[in-house]
């Protein structure tokens, strides 16, 4: 190789260097998600995550009832009615969360972990997604025994690899 080959090697191989990632997003902001809960849908109605991620769902009550945040796979009914999911996603996670006018729900047998939040409330979740939760979920709001379900308030919770 001649002197210029050297040269344009060398350029190849900066911009290599240069293109790595710069490792895990950090600081504030990373990995924060929002998401707006309203009659009644979620917006955005598709979330993406990745396995070993940690994140921070930070969800809005615009709407004028009480709407909450369940992900899972396989819609539980009680008494024909959609009132949760028999897989839930949060299993074993122990999410940290806080926020404004959370709803405290006492029906614990129904169902797997809930946020529930009044009209104007806003609570941020915190969880590190684990590599066994790999695949496609459901997000849901079973409110007033399931009709925000059935009304079409689901969507998607994606975890990529
Ligand atoms: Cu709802």
């Amino acid at each position: 190789m001649n002197r210029w080959g050297w040269v344009w090697m060398g350029g190849l191989l900066l911009l290599a260097a240069c293109g790595q990632p710069q490792g895990p997003a950090s600081g504030p902001g990373a990995g924060e998600i929002r998401i707006t809960l309203t009659e009644y849908k979620f917006q955005p109605d598709t979330i993406r995550v990745k396995a070993g991620q940690e994140v921070r769902l930070v969800l809005v009550n615009a709407g004028k009832k009480d709407h909450e945040l369940m992900i899972g796979r396989m819609v539980m009914e009680m008494e024909g009615k959609p009132a949760g999911y028999h897989e839930d996603f949060f299993a074993g996670l122990h999410p940290q969360v806080s926020g404004e006018k959370l709803k405290q729900e006492e029906e614990e047998e129904h169902a797997g972990f809930m946020v529930a939040l009044e009209p104007g409330g806003t609570a941020t979740v915190v969880f590190t997604v684990p590599t066994d939760r790999v695949g496609e979920w459901e997000m849901g709001c079973f409110e007033e025994d399931g009709v925000h379900y059935q009304e079409g308030m689901k969507g998607k919770f994606i975890v990529e690899r």
